[in-house]
């Protein structure tokens, strides 16, 4: 790491060294207890069972639902196909509605099947769904709901019950970010007809590549677990049509052990939270997005909200300015789902206006966290936002005028990802 960063000369934008020598990610994995890990992967290696409801899947299954609260837990190959085979299990069909403002696999999952994704705007503060806009949207051909958890915050779940009671739809929620949280006291996991978890590399508690369908209806999961496995009900006896959707041994043992740290993670993300969030104490326009500390939260996310109008710098500015750093702040969930394809040409959706997403995903910026990430970290990254912040008049003019600075930020995003 650098030394602190006085003056816009000192930014690696104008000429100065980078804050961070080691690119700082958003969601590097956390790893729990690596010995443990290292006795699984040995054990299975040794039972030479692999994959195929392994016990060590069985096992992670047990503890999910009993750490969730309920009865049944289908563990995944990812959430992507959690979330498909859920969609399949709960027999969504026509149109299903979601939020736009989230990551696209939840779109993408229902469009993979048939189905039409209808995008219903989200109530701010909250980054979730607005249960109003959900029943504006409902139409005869509505079947259910997918609400997100964007982010750990829970939606409104009582009200989008209320809704998918009354007007007999399904209620499934994409709970990829919000593993370990709740919402009223009660876990995540437990609400709609099923939940899914991700435990993708980059998530709060992961399998290297995972998720789970969380449920107490006896029927979906019967479904599920038999889609998972292609829909096989025996040897040689196939009862439905199924896809391959099982999770490793190997994935296992790493949710096993991801596990056994879940609370240490916790800790370790709080306080990083609670840093940035005195850190950016005073720093203007710019908002960190808060968890109700009434509830448990794994604050696995530290996202902020940048007001251009009053940081006087564009959020996408600010994110060029850290990714020069070697600070890669990431737009989750920028440009919201119905501004990508296959949404954004499809003249089905020529007419969709979500203001409140739009406006969200033009401010959103994800700062790094997680077990990677130190204090004196955040400091700096604070430390550099602050700074821009308070000469931004002097940093736009230095944009404009200087043509090297200029570069768009598709290229910055190409480079890095060549590595550059
Ligand atoms: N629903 C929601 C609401 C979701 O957010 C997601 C996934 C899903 C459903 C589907 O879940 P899965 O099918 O994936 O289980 C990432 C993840 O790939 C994705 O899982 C996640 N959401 C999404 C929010 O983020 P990218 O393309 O932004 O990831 P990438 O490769 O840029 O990596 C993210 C960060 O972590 C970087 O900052 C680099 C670092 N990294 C990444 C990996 C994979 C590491 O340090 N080590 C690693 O192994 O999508």
């Amino acid at each position: 790491m650098t030394a602190m960063k006085l003056c816009l000369d000192d930014l690696h934008l104008f000429g100065g060294p980078a804050a961070f020598e080691n690119t700082l990610h958003v969601g590097r994995p956390n790893v729990g207890n690596r010995d443990r890990l290292f006795q699984r992967i040995d054990d299975l290696l040794d039972r030479r069972w692999l994959t195929n409801n392994g016990p060590y899947v069985l096992e992670l299954e047990r503890r999910i639902a009993n750490l969730v609260g309920v009865k049944h837990c289908i563990a995944t190959s990812n959430a992507t196909v959690a979330l498909e085979i859920t969609i399949k299990a709960a027999e969504l069909s026509g149109e299903v509605i979601v939020p736009s403002f989230t990551f696209v696999a939840t779109a993408h999952a229902l469009r993979w099947l048939g189905i039409t994704p209808i995008f219903c705007d989200i109530s701010p503060p909250s980054p979730n769904l607005d249960p109003r806009a959900v029943e504006r949207a409902i139409t005869p051909s509505t079947t259910g709901i997918v609400g997100v958890h964007v982010w750990g915050k829970p939606c409104d779940v009582d009200a989008l019950d209320t809704i998918a009671r009354r007007h007999h739809l399904k209620l499934i929620f994409d709970a990829a970010h919000a593993f370990g949280c709740t919402y009223h006291g009660r876990t995540i996991g437990q609400f709609g007809d099923a939940e899914v978890f991700s435990f993708h590399a980059t998530k709060f508690l992961n399998s290297f590549e995972g998720g789970a369908i969380v449920t107490n209806d006896d029927a979906l999961a019967a479904q599920a677990r038999l889609m998972r496995n292609f829909g096989f009900a025996g040897y040689d006896d196939v009862v439905s049509v199924g896809t391959n959707g099982k999770m490793s041994e190997v994935c296992a043992a790493m949710g096993l052990t991801s596990l056994e740290s879940m609370d240490e993670f916790i800790e370790v993300n709080e306080e990083n939270y609670q840093h940035y969030r005195r850190e950016l104490d005073g720093v203007r326009g710019i908002r960190l997005s808060p968890y109700d500390e009434r509830e448990r939260n794994n604050y696995h996310y530290v996202v902020v909200e940048v007001d251009e109008s009053a940081t006087g710098i564009s959020r996408d500015l600010l994110q060029r300015i850290l990714w020069a750093e070697n600070v890669r702040a990431r737009r989750y969930f920028y440009p919201g789902c119905h501004h990508v394809e296959p949404y954004r040409s499809d003249p089905r959706y020529a007419g969709v206006c979500l203001p409140n997403t739009d406006r969200l995903a033009a401010r959103v910026l994800s700062l790094p966290t997680g077990t990677t990430v130190t204090k004196t970290m955040i400091t700096k990254i604070c430390e550099i936002m602050r700074l821009v912040t308070e000469h931004s008049a002097d940093v736009n003019e230095r944009v404009r005028a200087r043509p090297e600075t200029k570069r768009s930020f598709r290229d910055v995003v190409e480079m890095a990802a060549h590595g550059r």
